[in-house]
C-alpha cells in the first residue's frame, strides 16, 4: 500500500477524518504510528554473536525525524505533508522528547544504537523506563528549579511486548515489564530494539517538584533517572534500580540465548555484553549466580561472564566513579553478596594490592574494579582519556592486564547531527562531493578540494548565518530571549559541572563588560549562549547558574554595552536545543581543565556543523587538533600532564594549586570581585553570589584561574580572526571536512573489531 493510503487509512480508523481535517498532534500520532509499525515489522540482523549494551542512560532525542530518515521516507512524507498544505517540521514539534539521559553518557548509548543498526550489526540495548525522566529545569529568580518531565503519552514510540521477568529483591519481588523502542538501521532492512523495563505499577506524577517517597520501591522504581541521593533512601533506591535493570536485562538474555537453541555454558559464543559506566556493573554477579543455578560450576560461570562482559570508563572524577556499602546489597539483593564476595576472595588472592580490591577495608563494593577483574575490556573514550587511565588513574589494573585496556576514541551520528540538523549544509555537501559521505563520514575529507572555491565559502557562511537567523527566530518565539543575527555565537552548551568551567567563561563575560563601561569596544558585537542543567544536589553548580542569569540581567538593561555584548542561556537545554544551537554556532566553547573531560562529544558536532573550536588540550579536542590542525582551532591553557602535577603537592588540601597566586594578579582580581560587586548584588542572590566569590578565590577545585588570562586572550584572537570571512569560511571548511573521523560508525566499527566481534 502507498504511504498516502497508509496515512488516510490510519486517520481514518483513529479520528474518523482524511488526513487534511486532521490538527498536528492527531497527524503527528497517525505518523507516529505508521513509522512505529514499519521500524516494528523488520526483522534483526544476524550474526554469531549479540550485543546487549546496558547503560542506565539513553538521551534519545525525538524520534519521528530519524526514524523517517532511517526508513528512507522522510522526503516522500515531507512531500505528502506539503501537498497537504502541512510542514513536517511543524508536527515534529508536537512531540515530546523522552528524557532518559542526563548527557554525554546517555547521548553517546543514543549514538551508538544508531550506529549499530546502520551497521547492520546484531546489538540491542537494555536501560530503564523513567516516567518523568532527569527533570525539566526552570527558571525562577534566576535559579534554576525543577519539575518532572513526563514524555509518556497514549501512543508513544513505545511498544508493550507482554514479556515480564520476576526481580528478586531482599525481602519482595518485582516484576520488571519489558517494553521496546524498535531502532531501525539506516540503509538496510533491519532494526535492533532499545529494551526498556518498568515496573508494573508506576507511580503518578508527583504534584510539588521532584520530591516523592523514595522508600516506595515497587512504585517508584522508574519514576527518575538519578533520585537525590542525599540520603540513604536515595541512594538505596539507585541500588534497586541497578538491580531492577541488570537482572531483567541478563534474564532477558539467558531466555533469549535459549530460544536460539543454545545451552547456558555457551554464552560467551553468542553473546557480548557492554557495561557503559558502572551504573550496569551488577549484571556480572547477576549473571555469575543465574548461569550456577542451572548447573554451571563457579569457575565455569566466571569465565563465561568474563568472556563476555567489557566495561568502558567514561569518567576520571572520583565522586562519579561508583562504590556502594555492602550493606545495601545485602539488603536490595543478597543473593548477590555471596558471589561477590567469593570474587573479592578469589581476586585479593592472585592480587593482594589493597588498590585493585573489589570490597575494600571499608566494606565498599568498588564497582568499577569488579568490571576490570572480571570483564575482557576496559576502554576509555579518547586517546588522551585512555592514557590517564593507563598512568595514573587505573594504573594498579593496568599493571596486572595491560592485554585488556583500549582505547575507543567517541563519535556521533551525522544521521542526526548533520543530515536531520542541518540539511540545507548536509544538501551544500552533496552539490560539492555527491552523497557518498551519508553512508562513509569520512568522505567529507573530499571537501578539502574546495578550500579556495569562493562560491563554496560564501555559499558556507549563508547557510550559517541561516542557522542563526532561525536560532534567533526560535529563542524569540520559545523563549521570549532577543539575539542579534549579526552577532558573533559563541556557545556553551553540556552539563553545568565546575571540571566544565562555564564559571571561566562567566569571568570572560564580566571582562568585556568592563572593558566596554571603560569605553574599550570590542572589534564586533558577540552573543555568548548558554545551555545546562545543573544536578538538584550540586549547590555550586547551581550558583554558577546563577552568576550567569545575573550576568544576562545586568547586560540586558544597559544600552551602552548590550550593542557589543549579549549573554543568554536556554532554559531547559536538551537534545532538541542543541539540534538548534550547535547549527547556528560560530565559537564552540570545549574549555574544561586538561584531563578532566573524558572525551566530550559536543565537540565534534559543533566541528561536523562548521563551528570553530576554542578549547583545551582535554579529551577528543587533543584529537580534534590533530586533525585540522592548529591554523584552525584555537587552544589555551595549561597542559593535561601540567595539571595532573597540581593536584599533587603539600598544600593543606593535598595539591600545590594555590588560586590566590592568580587571583591576586591585577587582571584576575576585578574580574572575580565583580562577583560580590553592587550592580551584581543588586540583581542576584547575595549569599549564593558571596559563596561563589568565597570559592573561586579560596578553593577554585577545577582551576578556573589557572587559565583565565590565556583563555581570554585566545578568546580576543579568535573573535578578531572572524573578520576575516574568507579565512573563517576556510577554517569552518576544514572543521567540517575532518569531522568524518567522529562518526560513531567509526567508533562502532571498532568496537565491534576489537571487542564484540558479532560478525
Ligand atoms: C555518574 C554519576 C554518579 C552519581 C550521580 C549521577 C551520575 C551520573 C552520571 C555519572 C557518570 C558520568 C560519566 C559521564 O557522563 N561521562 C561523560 O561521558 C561522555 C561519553 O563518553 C564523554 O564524552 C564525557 O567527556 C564524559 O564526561
Amino acid at each position: 500500500m502507498q504511504l498516502n493510503e497508509q496515512l488516510w487509512q490510519l486517520t481514518q480508523e483513529r479520528f474518523g477524518c482524511a488526513p487534511d481535517q486532521c490538527d498536528d498532534h492527531q497527524l503527528y500520532e497517525a505518523l507516529l504510528l505508521l513509522t512505529r509499525n514499519m521500524a516494528q515489522n523488520r526483522p534483526a540482523p544476524e550474526g554469531t554473536r549479540k550485543l546487549y549494551y546496558f547503560s542506565a542512560e539513553f538521551l534519545m532525542g525525538k524520534l519521528l525525524s530519524n526514524n523517517l530518515l532511517a526508513l528512507g521516507i522522510h522526503d516522500q512524507v515531507k512531500q505528502l505533508l506539503a501537498d497537504l498544505g502541512r510542514d513536517l517540521g511543524v508536527i515534529e514539534s508536537m512531540e515530546p522528547e523522552p528524557s532518559l539521559g542526563n548527557g554525554g553518557l546517555g547521548r553517546l548509548a543514543a549514538c551508538f544504537l544508531d550506529s549499530i543498526a546502520a551497521l547492520g550489526l546484531p546489538g540491542d540495548g537494555v536501560g530503564l523506563n523513567y516516567h518523568y525522566g532527569l527533570f525539566r529545569q526552570k527558571f525562577a529568580h534566576r535559579l534554576q528549579t525543577e519539575v518532572p518531565d513526563p514524555w509518556i503519552e497514549a501512543d508513544s514510540w513505545l511498544i508493550p511486548t507482554g514479556v515480564s521477568f520476576d526481580v528478586p529483591f531482599g525481602g519482595f519481588d518485582l516484576k520488571a515489564v519489558l517494553y521496546d523502542i524498535a531502532i531501525p538501521g539506516a540503509h538496510n532492512p533491519y532494526a535492533n530494539r532499545l529494551h526498556l523495563f518498568d515496573v508494573a505499577e508506576p507511580a503518578p506524577m508527583p504534584w510539588v517538584g521532584i520530591d516523592f517517597d523514595k522508600g516506595d520501591i515497587a512504585h517508584h522504581l522508574t519514576s527518575f533517572l538519578y533520585p537525590d541521593d542525599s540520603d540513604e533512601a536515595g541512594r538505596l533506591l539507585r541500588v534497586y534500580q541497578q538491580y531492577f535493570m541488570v537482572s531483567a536485562g541478563a534474564q532477558l538474555i539467558l531466555a533469549e540465548l535459549e530460544s536460539r537453541g543454545f545451552t547456558p555454558d555457551t554464552l560467551a559464543d553468542h553473546v557480548a555484553i557492554q557495561i557503559n559506566d558502572t551504573h550496569p556493573s551488577m549484571v556480572i554477579p547477576e549473571l555469575i549466580r543465574l548461569l550456577t543455578q542451572r548447573g554451571l560450576t563457579f569457575d565455569d560461570a566466571l569465565d563465561q561472564v568474563r568472556r563476555a562482559c567489557a566495561y568502558t570508563n567514561h569518567t576520571i572524577l572520583a565522586e562519579a566513579l561508583e562504590k556502594w556499602p555492602l550493606s545495601f546489597i545485602e539488603k536490595v539483593a543478597p543473593q548477590l553478596v555471596p558471589v561477590i564476595q567469593e570474587l573479592d576472595r578469589r581476586m585479593k588472592q592472585a592480587h593482594p594490592d589493597p588498590r585493585v580490591a573489589i570490597v575494600d577495608s571499608q566494606n565498599l563494593v568498588h564497582m568499577a574494579h569488579m568490571d576490570i577483574h572480571c570483564g575482557h575490556s576496559v576502554n576509555g573514550v579518547a586517546a588522551l582519556h585512555t592514557e590517564i587511565l593507563k598512568s595514573s588513574e587505573l594504573k594498579p589494573f593496568y599493571d596486572i592486564y595491560p592485554e585488556k585496556f583500549n582505547n575507543k576514541t567517541n563519535g556521533v551520528t551525522f544521521r542526526r547531527w548533520l543530515e536531520a540538523c542541518d540539511p540545507e549544509l548536509a544538501a551544500l555537501i552533496d552539490q560539492c562531493i555527491g552523497d557518498g559521505w551519508r553512508r562513509d563520514a569520512k568522505k567529507l575529507e573530499e571537501l578539502l578540494a574546495f578550500q579556495e572555491d569562493e562560491a563554496v565559502l560564501d555559499r558556507l557562511l549563508e547557510v550559517k548565518q541561516a542557522k542563526k537567523n532561525r536560532l534567533c527566530w526560535m529563542m524569540w518565539a520559545e523563549q521570549g530571549i532577543e539575539l542579534d543575527p549579526q552577532s558573533v555565537f559563541d556557545i556553551q552548551v553540556k552539563r553545568l559541572h565546575e571540571y566544565k568551567r562555564q564559571q571561566m567563561n562567566a569571568l570572560y563575560i564580566i571582562s568585556k563588560y568592563l572593558d566596554i563601561k571603560a569605553g574599550r569596544l570590542p572589534e564586533r558585537p558577540v552573543t555568548i549562549l548558554f545551555g545546562a542543567k545543573a544536578a538538584p544536589a550540586y549547590t555550586m553548580a547551581k550558583r554558577i547558574i546563577h552568576l550567569i542569569l545575573c550576568l544576562r540581567k545586568l547586560i540586558d538593561r544597559d544600552p551602552q554595552v548590550r550593542p557589543w555584548l549579549r549573554v543568554a542561556m536556554v532554559e531547559n537545554y536538551n537534545v532538541t536545543w542543541a539540534e538548534r544551537l550547535i547549527p547556528a554556532c560560530d565559537i564552540s566553547e570545549q574549555i574544561s581543565l586538561a584531563s578532566k573531560e573524558a572525551s566530550g562529544t559536543g565537540n565534534m558536532k559543533f566541528m561536523a556543523n562548521g563551528a570553530v573550536t576554542l578549547g583545551t588540550l582535554d579529551g577528543a579536542n587533543v584529537e580534534i587538533a590533530q586533525l585540522v590542525g592548529e591554523e584552525n582551532i584555537y587552544t589555551f591553557g595549561q597542559h593535561s600532564d601540567t595539571v595532573i602535577g597540581l593536584y599533587k603537592g603539600g598544600e593543606p588540601d593535598g595539591r600545590s594549586y594555590r588560586p590566590l597566586d592568580y587571583y591576586h594578579r591585577p587582571a584576575v582580581e576585578r574580574l572575580v570581585d565583580f562577583l560580590v560587586s553592587p550592580e551584581l548584588l543588586a540583581i542576584g542572590n547575595p549569599t549564593e553570589l558571596s559563596m561563589l566569590w568565597q570559592d573561586m578565590k579560596n578553593k577554585d577545585w577545577f582551576m578556573a584561574l589557572l587559565d583565565v588570562e590565556d583563555y581570554i586572550a585566545a578568546k580576543d584572537r579568535c573573535l578578531h580572526d572572524y573578520g576575516d570571512r574568507r579565512a573563517w569560511a576556510r577554517k569552518m571548511l576544514v572543521n567540517i571536512a575532518k569531522s568524518g573521523y567522529f562518526s560513531s560508525d567509526r567508533t562502532i566499527e571498532q568496537y565491534n573489531q576489537d571487542i564484540w566481534k558479532l560478525k
